[in-house]
């Protein structure tokens, strides 16, 4: 089935939210506080394929029997924040020293590493005062669990610390690659399908398909993302081409090989769209969405 139309819906509502719900001072705000939400907005409406709402989205919808009058769209913003502000942290010199995202100069070009800095850790929080703001009780206390879970130094940060220590030492292992593939990327997906999941009232069992699927889709949606940065152009991706190779970095691309990696990539999205279609509600959307995934160009 193509649920292009559906897809297309789908972005503008997210994209709706977003303008909505990101952080927007009073007029007469000092003059820190309107520079750091015009900060905060330039990264959050730049643009981005908006993968983590999407898939809460999709996740709500296939569970959604079981919790009526439950809005995902503040849930689905948060989880773009915390997207966002891995993005602006990881382009800063200190870090991938960065000059393109989004197709836009990285936030520290346009404005300067202090307020990306700032900006990046406004995200953050601006997105648990969204959970906080627009859920109530257990479902309020499951989403920010589940979402500091993800980000947490266990998973994203510590995924992101073990591959800066992967850049500067001995190359990585399949093994240790596959660890930051998982927390760097994964975490964050996987906390999209489960948030979407429990927003929509999802039992244990369809809770853990998520989670099983959002693991997969990780894996492979990085590994794309790796064979993207050796094939494709800058001016497609939006953020600048070829950095894995110049910078000698270990990928599934370099580790495999351009063909075993993309056999990986289809292999791990098999699994998820496995995962998907298990679920009482049948999966279509989500499914759809991890081929569209395995298959993109940006
Ligand atoms: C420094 C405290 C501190 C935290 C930062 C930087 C960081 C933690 C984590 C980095 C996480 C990271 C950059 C992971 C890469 C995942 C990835 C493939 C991002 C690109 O996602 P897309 O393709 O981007 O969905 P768009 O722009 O489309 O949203």
């Amino acid at each position: 089935m193509d649920f292009s139309n559906k897809f297309t819906a789908e972005l503008a509502r997210i994209n709706g939210a977003i303008a909505r719900l990101a952080p927007a001072p009073p007029a007469d705000a000092p003059a820190g506080g309107r520079r750091l939400a015009e900060a905060m907005r330039y990264s959050l409406q730049a643009g981005g394929k908006r993968v983590r709402p999407m898939l809460a989205l999709a996740a709500f919808e296939v569970c959604a029997a079981g919790r009526p009058g439950v809005d995902p769209l503040p849930c689905a913003v948060a989880l773009e924040c915390v997207h966002t502000y891995s993005l602006i942290h990881d382009d800063l010199p200190c870090m991938d020293n960065d000059d393109l995202r989004r197709g836009r100069p990285t936030l520290h070009k346009r404005f300067d590493e202090a307020t990306a800095l700032l900006a990046g850790d406004a995200l953050l929080t601006e997105a648990f005062r969204l959970m906080a703001t627009h859920y109530d009780g257990d479902l309020s206390r499951a989403l920010s669990r589940t979402l500091a879970d993800a980000a947490s130094g266990a998973r994203l940060i510590g995924g992101q610390m073990q591959d800066i220590l992967a850049e500067r030492g001995a190359p990585p292992s399949a093994a240790e690659l596959e660890y930051i593939h998982l927390n760097k990327t994964a975490a964050l997906l996987e906390a999209s399908l489960v948030c979407g999941g429990l927003m929509g009232g999802a039992g244990e069992d369809a809770l853990a398909l998520l989670r099983e699927a959002g693991r997969r889709l990780g894996l492979a949606f990085q590994i794309v993302d790796d064979i993207l940065d050796a094939t494709a152009d800058t001016a497609s991706l939006g953020k600048t081409a070829g950095k894995d190779a110049a910078a000698g970095k270990t990928t599934y691309a370099s580790l495999h090989g351009l063909p075993s990696a993309r056999k990986i990539a289809a292999e791990q999205t098999a699994a998820a769209l496995d995962a998907f279609r298990s679920l009482p509600g049948g999966g279509a959307f989500p499914a759809w969405l991890a081929e569209r995934l395995l298959n993109r160009k940006n």
